[in-house]
């Protein structure tokens, strides 16, 4: 229970929880305003989920260049990016170089996990309690937990019978893992499989691949960065910050204005094979109705399939990777030779979809067909993603009412903005659910909500405001805008973790808002601007909107 401290002022101003890309800059920035504040984080270092997901080949899919802070123009300037796509361990140096070079350190509390936060309406604060039983409180609550943090173990039968060693991939052991020798068996193909299969597949005597639903990869092409490109990116830090700030996704880039159905086979196949050739995320930004238009969408996803039908030699394997959902409505996955690895005498791949696993065993996996032994069996079967990490923590608001109940377990999920939820009073969530989230350039839409919730912070202290709160109605409003922009798209017609399919009894619904990010910060900011419609704002109980 979270000690209630009546009439006491709180111990912070603010407490945030997480330290990774969202609680550092909410650190520094509320440091910076004169604002007292607590950071806690469960690890022992900065990072968030790039302090945990250390398994083989982990790697950014956003560019480098774009991967960063844009809130300082002399941070930008001091930190030199090694390749396109940045890997894990030089994320978390960048993490860390920000982490010291604005001295952050100081106000976080590391090795400690956050049981409960509850509100306390007679004092307007915010009770937390930690993992270790300490209580502390705050005026403003505000979670950087992230939104692929809770790891998925999936109730396979037996799985905890297995005497090799097992892993998931977004708790990897900081000491790595020696795949010598070893049989190893991986279940997941999403990004995290993708990208470590080929890695472990060179190390391991033999990989075995379970695979439930084949997926659309397209190759990353990651590359040194040459010098041109870094002073390019230094020379143009405004320009470039600017078109993140205002683009769909939180990367410059074009928007295309052509349907794929406008132009012949031939000139199709030109534009694919031109974004291919550039890898990344280019494939689903070469026509404007490739996430609307099941016909469209078809035209990329089949020449998706000619691709892996070219690289993988033995067509009955290539048959196996065929994927057949709509392209681009599970999280598109760039890849370094992931389909090319199934040309390895040392790999195998089974159907799940053929041949479900029956159970887990003491010796490996045991499908419906024929039990594998393995010495080492990875999770890569990612995460109870958006709600997961808010709901793993006793979050209460207005008169004991908790987070679940509010959300119904996630079925009823509504928030204003993606920011803050009715009943919740001081409550901020950075990229929560019904925000552009996981389908942007995160550390953009990270700045945005930051620097969001600082400026409102800074209004409610200017003009003595105890609380700030959604109304219900413009939560509803919120939310079902939310909808029916997801909708009118293909997303919703895929079951994936954008919809909570992933995750047994998990209610489905489309949590994240697909209006672009350009957009969702225009709205943000014409709210702050009209002094927060859609929220009531309370000066010792007197309403003052
Ligand atoms: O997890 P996933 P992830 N039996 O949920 C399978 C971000 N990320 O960790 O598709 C058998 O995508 C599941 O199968 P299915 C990124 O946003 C980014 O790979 O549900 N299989 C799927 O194949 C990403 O999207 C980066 O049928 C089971 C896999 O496990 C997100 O994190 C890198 C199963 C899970 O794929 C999550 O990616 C890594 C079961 N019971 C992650 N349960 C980069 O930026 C699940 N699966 C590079």
């Amino acid at each position: 229970m979270v000690s209630t401290n009546q009439h006491q002022a709180p111990d912070y101003d603010a407490i945030v929880i997480g330290a990774g890309f969202s609680g550092l800059y909410m650190l520094h920035r509320l440091r910076e305003a004169g604002y007292s504040v607590r950071v806690y984080e469960a690890a022992d270092g900065v990072g968030g989920v790039w302090y945990w997901n250390r398994y083989p080949g982990a790697r950014c899919d956003s560019e480098s260049i774009y991967y960063n802070y844009t809130f300082s123009e002399e941070l930008y300037r001091e930190w030199t990016w090694s390749s396109r796509y940045p890997k894990q361990s030089e994320i978390l140096d960048y993490l860390n170089f920000v982490a010291d070079k604005f001295e952050l350190r100081t106000d976080i509390q590391f090795d400690t996990k956050i049981k409960a936060a509850h509100y306390d309406e007679t004092n307007h604060k915010w009770n937390i309690e930690t993992g270790d039983g300490n209580n502390v409180s705050a005026k403003y609550f505000i979670t950087g937990v992230g939104c692929l943090s809770a790891a998925n173990i999936p109730n396979i039968k037996g799985k905890d019978t297995f005497t090799g060693e097992s892993y998931h991939t977004g708790h990897w052991p900081h000491e790595g893992v020696d795949f010598k020798g070893k049989h190893v068996g991986i279940i997941g193909t999403g990004s995290s499989g993708i990208q470590s299969i080929p890695v472990i597949a060179k190390e391991a005597d033999h990989l075995t691949v379970f695979q439930r639903t084949p997926q659309y990869s397209t190759p990353a092409k990651n590359h040194p960065y040459d010098l041109e490109t870094i002073e390019y990116s230094k020379e143009n830090f405004y320009q470039i910050k600017e078109q993140m700030r205002n683009s769909p996704g939180g990367i410059p880039a074009e928007f295309p204005t052509q349907s794929a159905l406008e132009n012949t086979q031939e000139e199709r196949q030109e534009v694919f094979e031109e974004a291919w050739e550039k890898g990344g995320f280019y494939m689903q930004n070469t026509y404007n109705d490739i996430t609307i238009n099941e016909d469209a969408n078809e035209t990329l996803a089949e020449f998706v399939r000619s691709k892996i039908r070219e690289t993988v030699h033995d067509q009955k394997i290539a048959e196996k990777l065929m994927p057949s959902y709509y392209y681009g409505t599970k999280r598109p996955v760039l890849d370094t030779n992931y389909f090319e690895t199934f040309n390895r005498t040392n790999v195998s791949l089974i159907d799940l979809k053929n041949t479900p696993i029956h159970r887990i065993t003491e010796k490996g996996v045991q499908t419906t067909e024929e039990e594998y032994e393995l010495d080492t069996l990875i999770f890569a079967t990612g995460y109870d993603a958006m709600t997961g990490p808010l709901l793993k923590i006793d979050i209460r608001g207005r008169e004991g009412v908790s987070l679940k109940e509010k959300w119904g377990g996630g079925a009823q999920t509504k928030t204003y903005l993606g920011l803050t939820n009715a009943g919740f009073p001081n409550m901020f969530m950075i990229t929560g659910p019904e925000s552009p989230s996981v389908l942007s350039n995160m550390p953009v839409s990270i700045e945005q909500h930051v620097e969001w919730i600082a400026d409102c912070i800074d209004y409610l202290c200017e003009h003595n405001i105890d609380y700030i709160e959604a109304t219900p109605e413009a939560e509803n409003a919120w939310s079902t805008h939310c909808r029916e922009v997801a909708e009118a798209t293909l997303f919703t017609k895929t079951e994936s973790w954008y919809t909570g399919a992933n995750i047994e009894g998990k209610p489905r619904g489309f949590l994240i808002y697909l209006g672009g990010v350009g957009a969702y910060r225009e709205k943000c900011s014409e709210i702050a601007n009209e002094g927060y419609p859609g929220f009531t704002m309370v000066i010792s109980k007197k309403l003052v909107i």
